[in-house]
């Protein structure tokens, strides 16, 4: 592991940190900080100095002891004096200051007011009130600090959205019972259809806090209120999901809606656009100096800043507020939009459903065309068919084709991309086909060459239509293939290949950073259901939800197109 320059500044603040809390000589504190910030900004890469034999250059600030401790780190990569520090100090001392916001001070008043020495003490006096009640501490603080120690103990989970779904539509249907509860909306990365959300956060508008809170925390699935105020609240459901609830007055909802639908890089970039306006924004309004100028909806907001609406899947400071100052945004796809569907499964393979199930779910869905894409022969545990079976199935869709009304099935597979980048069928068999879906389902630890290899070379193949699920990532599973993505994405552009977006809710995969690499190379994205029972259409509406987030509109969309339309592009001509 190389050392950087900041890896030595890290070093020698932390170690002024920890003398700090230690009660240090105050000099000897700051010459670690002066020197860190130094040693930090350094032209040179000093580590490299070292390692080449070369000589310290004269360093302001840093004299014979701090050079040989930049010798000492640049060399093994640690410290023998922080060392020492961490032996001295308790263990929850270091935890504490790694939590962003605790600078040494407030850890040191933790410290000596409460004598935690452990994180487990530390969170248990957060849990208990104690820290609040400190001189320069609040509730604020005591949320962040167990909020803090739930991310270092990898407790805190995040929900999928269809389990989140599942509680959040509950309680919103529950809180707009309530009497003088004018509107209810859930916010945050919930609503801008994030694939997995921390917790869920809930806006209310009402002009009159106090009911709402009540039964927000009587509601019957709570186990712990974490917090009970006048306007806000935050309790954990039995399930392990956080709800943040808020009440506002119905003349600020559409700023709380803003402010609270996030991203947190989103808002920080709408206030400082207001700001150069001379206008103040926050969750209560817009505002000229004392005056409101903007706030009941979440267009008003916008429009004080100059900026048309932007969707909350955009909300990500991922270039929407440029994007929107000098041009109209995209019009983004809809699950409207779609007219088919290119990737699901029936009894053949590891379906629970028959064909003619499949495509009577599909057409009371609004779609008029549907790909059986089973599994192929060397995913024996999927059942995945070889070609007398496949060549079965497609007399059968023939068949069913001639009675059919309303739909049309297409003659597909998802065959496997061999380690080697082959199919797993014969061409003879593949060329029959309306369109072949490739998919890697194995060998996802390939050095990132060789991958990159298996796949470019499954895309070459003269039938290859489509590469499913591309990253293969699947969340809490399985992270995304590290490839150069927009290679891959310019090699399928070449081939006459598409991409797709599997809309199961733990793949939503092609991410949506690489559907807008996707659209910008000029790629055509099928959002697929993947779906193995009748009702998983119903992930379409996820895949949507992530195809919005990479700026999708329906051009970019393959199976936005009708049957006619998709025909010829589904030709191979390169
Ligand atoms: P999550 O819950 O981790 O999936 O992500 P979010 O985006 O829902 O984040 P959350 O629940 O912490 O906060 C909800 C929104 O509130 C967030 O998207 C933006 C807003 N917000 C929260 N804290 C801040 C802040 O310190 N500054 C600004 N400008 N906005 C914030
Ligand atoms: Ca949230
Ligand atoms: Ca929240």
């Amino acid at each position: 592991m190389p050392v950087h320059n900041a890896d030595i500044a890290a070093i020698f603040d932390e170690i002024a940190d920890l003398l700090e809390i230690q009660g240090a000589n105050p000099f000897r504190v700051r010459a670690y900080r002066n020197a860190a910030r130094t040693v930090g900004d350094f032209g040179r890469d000093l580590a490299a100095l070292v390692n080449k034999g070369q000589a310290l250059p004269k360093i302001p600030g840093v004299g014979d002891d701090l050079a040989g401790k930049i010798r000492e780190i640049a060399t093994t990569g640690r410290c023998a004096a922080l060392e020492q520090l961490h032996k001295q100090l308790p263990a929850a001392v270091t935890e504490l200051l790694r939590i962003p916001g605790l600078g040494p001070k407030r850890v040191k008043a933790l410290y000596d007011a409460l004598h935690v020495d452990t994180p487990e003490a530390l969170r248990e006096a957060a849990q208990s009130g104690r820290i609040r009640d400190l001189p320069g501490f609040g509730e604020k603080t005591e949320a962040h600090i167990l909020e803090a120690l739930k991310v270092r103990s990898g407790e805190a989970r995040r929900f999928k959205l269809p389990v989140a779904a599942q509680y959040a539509e509950a309680l919103v249907a529950w809180l707009r019972k309530i009497k003088g509860v004018k509107q209810v909306e859930i916010a945050g990365s919930y609503r801008r259809r994030k694939e997995t959300v921390g917790d869920i956060d809930i806006l209310v508008a009402a002009r009159d806090g106090g009911p709402v809170m009540e039964r927000f925390t009587a509601y019957d699935e709570v186990r712990e209120v974490l917090a009970h105020g006048e306007t806000r609240a935050s309790v954990v459901l039995r399930s392990g999901l956080q709800v943040d609830l808020r009440v506002v007055e119905p003349d600020s909802f559409g700023a709380a809606l803003h402010y609270f639908t996030g991203s947190k890089a989103h808002n920080i970039a709408v206030r400082k656009r207001a700001q150069e306006r001379g206008l103040k924004v926050n969750e209560y309004g817009v505002f000229r100096g004392e005056a409101r100028v903007a706030g009941e909806t979440e267009a008003s907001v916008f429009e004080a800043v100059e900026l048309p609406w932007i969707p909350p899947e955009l909300r990500e400071d991922r270039g929407e507020i440029e994007w929107a100052a000098r041009a109209p945004l995209p019009r983004l796809v809809e699950r409207g939009d779609l007219r088919g569907d290119l990737h699901c499964h029936s009894k053949a393979s590891d379906g629970s459903a028959t064909l003619k199930e499949l495509a009577e779910a599909a057409r009371a869905r609004g779609l008029e065309y549907l790909a059986i894409t089973e599994h192929s022969q060397r995913l024996t545990v999927a059942r995945g068919l070889d070609a007398e079976r496949l060549l079965k199935q497609m007399d059968e869709i023939d068949r069913l084709n001639a009675g059919l009304d309303g739909i049309t099935l297409l003659k597909g597979i998802e065959v496997d991309i061999l380690e080697d980048g082959r199919l797993d069928l014969p061409d003879a068999v593949l060329g029959k086909l309306d369109l072949v879906v490739g998919a890697v389902h194995s060998h996802f630890e390939l050095p990132p060459a060789r991958q990159m290899k298996r796949l470019m070379r499954a895309i070459d193949h003269p039938h290859f239509t489509l590469l499913a699920h591309p990253t293969t990532r699947q969340l809490d599973k399985r992270p995304a293939l590290e490839l150069d993505w927009l290679r891959l994405i310019r090699h399928v552009r070449e081939r006459g290949c598409f991409l797709e977006l599997d809309s199961q809710p733990d793949r939503l995969d092609l991410i949506d950073i690489y559907c807008r690499m996707a659209k910008e190379e000029g790629v055509l994205v099928a959002v697929n259901s993947d779906a193995h029972r009748v009702e998983d259409f119903g992930d379409l509406d996820y895949g949507i939800g992530q195809a919005r987030r990479g700026w999708l509109e329906a051009k970019d969309v393959l199976n936005a197109r009708r049957l006619a339309q998709l025909r010829p592009l589904l030709e191979r001509t390169m």
